[in-house]
């Protein structure tokens, strides 16, 4: 393990891309939406994941995103750039750009679509590593790539010290329980955003959400608590969280993030389609919420 894992641990947002009415990136907005975030205290970004809606967008986006994100973070933030994709090849080509810039550690969902083999998967991740040699953090999201990672695959890849980490999006809390079993020196972040305190509990030594775009603060909030061991007051917060997670799973997570942040004042456009628009209805039920700080 590298003297890397001791930036990699808090609150880090996983960012949102601001697009134009034509599609194209905000840098601007970006840029803005990066320095908001760094004012609040934060300790990193997670950069190009599934909320930066990489899926959607082409590598060379993908790239201004790491760009931009780079020029507007202040130097003692960690930055970890998300370059997975189903091509082993692009997943490099990008990572050697991040290093390039001098990005913190890199972060890769495991190959989709095509279900590939355990041994395919494991080569992927040794591929990337070997190709840019820059610290590894497995974005584990059963959901989206079909791949579930556990302890003991982990430990296999672990056995490389470039392998720093794990971005845990998955609710299976006994498997972070088992990755902590295998360093206490490994970054662990909690990925579903309404479960965070549980994630803490049982290992994470710090989140990577979506909706810390919005609400940073109590994030930051939450886990000095937890650290402080205020749990009565960590378990406050997350339910707070909670009730404006909800809403914004009924009116769609990635629009409803857009708009919160648009209103505090910096435009975020729409998702990519196929993401839908928000509704004036889920537009409203948004407004509704009085727990948000928009400054
Ligand atoms: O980065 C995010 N996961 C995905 C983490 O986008 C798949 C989470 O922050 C969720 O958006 C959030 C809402 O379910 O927990």
């Amino acid at each position: 393990m590298t003297d890397v894992s001791s930036k990699l641990k808090g609150i880090f947002p996983a960012l949102l891309t601001p697009f134009n009415d034509d599609e194209s990136i905000n840098t601007e907005a970006l840029t803005a939406l990066v320095k908001r975030l760094a004012s609040k205290g934060v300790q990193g970004f997670y950069v190009g994941g599934s909320t930066g809606e990489s899926m959607v967008m082409s590598n060379e986006e993908r790239k201004l995103v790491f760009k931009t994100v780079k020029e507007a973070c202040p130097d003692n933030l960690a930055l970890i750039a998300h370059v997975g994709a189903i091509s082993t090849e692009m997943a490099i080509d990008m990572g050697k750009y991040a290093k390039s810039l001098g990005y913190t550690a890199i972060s890769a969902v495991a190959p989709f679509y095509y279900s590939f083999k355990l041994e395919e998967i494991l080569q992927y991740y040794r591929d990337i590593v070997n190709a840019v040699d820059m610290p590894m953090i497995i974005y584990n999201f059963p959901l989206a790539g079909g791949f579930s990672l556990t302890p003991a695959i982990a430990k296999e890849l672990f056995a490389d010290p470039r392998f720093v980490g794990i971005k845990h999006t998955s609710n299976d809390f006994f498997a972070l329980d088992g990755f902590r079993q295998i360093s206490d020196k490994l970054a662990l972040f909690n990925g579903y955003d309404e479960v965070m305190l549980a994630g803490l509990g049982m290992g994470a030594s710090g989140g990577i959400g979506s909706t810390y775009n919005v609400m940073p603060e109590k994030y930051l909030a939450l886990y000095e608590a937890f650290n402080n061991g205020e749990i009565k007051k960590a378990q406050a917060i997350q339910k707070e969280i909670c009730e404006i997670i909800r809403v914004m799973i009924k009116c769609g997570v990635m629009q409803s993030e857009k708009y919160l942040v648009s209103k505090a004042g910096i435009p975020m456009g729409d998702c990519r389609k196929p993401f839908s628009k928000l509704t004036e209805e889920s537009k409203k039920l948004l407004d509704s919420i009085t727990s948000l700080n928009f400054n």
